[in-house]
């Protein structure tokens, strides 16, 4: 266990009394940030390799983000969507463009846009596809993470996400990840969509075969399927281009976006689709109170400005390329068995020899560096796509000590 000072473990045992146990997080207290680095109470620096989960892609307070958030913090924050406001038009017409669509549904959680892209491809099977009522099939991966909620759960195969929470939601076919072939078999009449993270996150960062994004639009727009990409964690610059299905030139018919899209500064999800597909909505049959909010709205257009420079998306490449080349020359050496990943995102198996993900992910935070560990033996690196080279080498110093023992 890293060394804890008076301060930093009253803090720590105060949480613990008073929250619920839904976490175990690495003994650290954080008071600040900026960029790629945290501050602590005791005024000690952490190089942030976690980035809030790629919420944090365009750094800890980004001043363009800050600058934004403060302007309208002063004009107005919420209507309720009961009125229009004036930043929403902008925000659904600058995502949409952003996404090659004619749609916009904002809500504030990845969880709560997951289910939104649900409750999206039912009605549109049952009001467009002619699937009869009841009936309607979703097609997801093994492994997958989408979300918290009783029906996200309900097609997990993760025993710690699931357990304890049934009855489960019917309606949702699992087939492995990365098999067409299965996928296929799974399709039927009834099916009104295909649901996949293009990059599997919570699995250990886990790239799909070659080919099998683009298997998967063949076969969804051949069998009349909606194709629902989960870009919430690896969309937005993240694996080195705006959304991860472009590295196989395939366009989803359903975007599904968060995390990043509200720059770690307030909660924005949102579903992104052609007006065919989100046309099936009709007032007071979805919904929520927070969903495209003033705040959220400029904020996420802030993003959406960043976004369009392609100076992240640039950056995640090149610095993806050089991380994945160093992570590379690990493997083998007897400390680390695989690593996977895209852009400035990867997971690193840690060979039980050396100690878990968490041994792993204390022994770094004790040399400064935050990481988190996933599935007992894999860690995971996404730092702020505005790590500078230097920095990210330094990480990767720290981690080489590590595994050296
Ligand atoms: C936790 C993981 C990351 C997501 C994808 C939807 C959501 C997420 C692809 C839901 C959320 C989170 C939530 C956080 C841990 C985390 C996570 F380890 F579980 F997989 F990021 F790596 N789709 N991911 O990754 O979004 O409702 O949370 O806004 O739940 O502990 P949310």
């Amino acid at each position: 266990m890293p060394s804890m000072t008076p301060a930093t473990e009253r803090d720590i045992a105060a949480a613990e009394a008073h929250s619920a146990h839904n976490y175990h997080p690495l003994p650290v207290v954080i008071a600040s940030a900026e960029g790629a680095w945290m501050t602590d109470v005791e005024g000690r620096r952490y190089l942030d390799l976690l980035a809030g989960y790629s919420a944090l892609n365009f750094g800890h307070g980004n001043r363009r983000l800050i600058d934004a958030a403060k302007a309208q913090l002063e004009r107005v924050t919420l209507t309720s969507r009961a009125f229009h406001h004036d930043r929403f038009a902008e925000f659904c017409a600058e995502l949409a463009a952003l996404c090659g669509k004619d749609m916009v549904l904002p809500m504030n959680t990845g969880a709560e846009a997951i289910e939104t892209a649900v409750k999206t491809a039912r009605k549109w099977g049952y009001r467009v596809k002619g699937v009869p009522d009841g009936k309607a099939k979703i097609v997801v991966a093994d492994n997958n993470f989408h979300g918290r909620t009783t029906t996200i759960i309900s097609f997990s195969t993760d025993p710690e996400a699931r357990a304890d929470y049934g009855p489960y939601t019917p309606g949702f076919e699992i087939v492995p990840y990365g098999d067409l072939a299965a996928l296929s078999a799974a399709v039927d009449e009834h099916t009104v969509a295909v649901l996949l993270e293009p990059i599997q996150g919570e699995a250990g960062v886990l790239v799909p075969p070659a080919g099998y994004l683009a298997g998967v639009r063949r076969l969804t727009a051949e069998r009349n399927v909606l194709f629902i990409a989960d870009e919430i964690q690896a969309g937005l610059g993240r694996t080195g281009r705006t959304f991860a299905c472009e590295h196989e030139g395939v366009e989803p018919d359903v975007y599904v976006l968060g995390k990043a899209l509200g720059g770690g500064v307030v909660p924005v999800s949102a579903v992104v689709a052609s007006s065919e597909v989100l046309g099936v909505f009709r007032p007071g049959e979805h919904g929520s109170t927070f969903g495209g909010n003033p705040l959220a709205c400029a904020v996420a257009l802030e993003v959406i400005a960043i976004l369009r420079t392609g100076e992240y998306q640039e950056r995640a490449a090149e610095l993806g390329e050089h991380l994945h080349r160093e992570l590379g020359l690990l493997v083998g050496g007897g400390a680390v068995e695989a690593v996977r990943g895209r852009g400035l995102w990867a997971g690193i198996d840690i060979a039980p020899a050396v100690g878990s993900g968490r041994e792993v992910s204390e022994r770094l935070l004790e040399r400064g560096v935050l990481v988190k560990d996933t599935h007992g033996a894999t860690i995971r690196i996404a730092p702020p796509l505005v790590i500078s080279k230097g920095d990210l080498d330094w990480g990767l110093d720290q981690l080489r000590a590590v595994l050296a023992g």
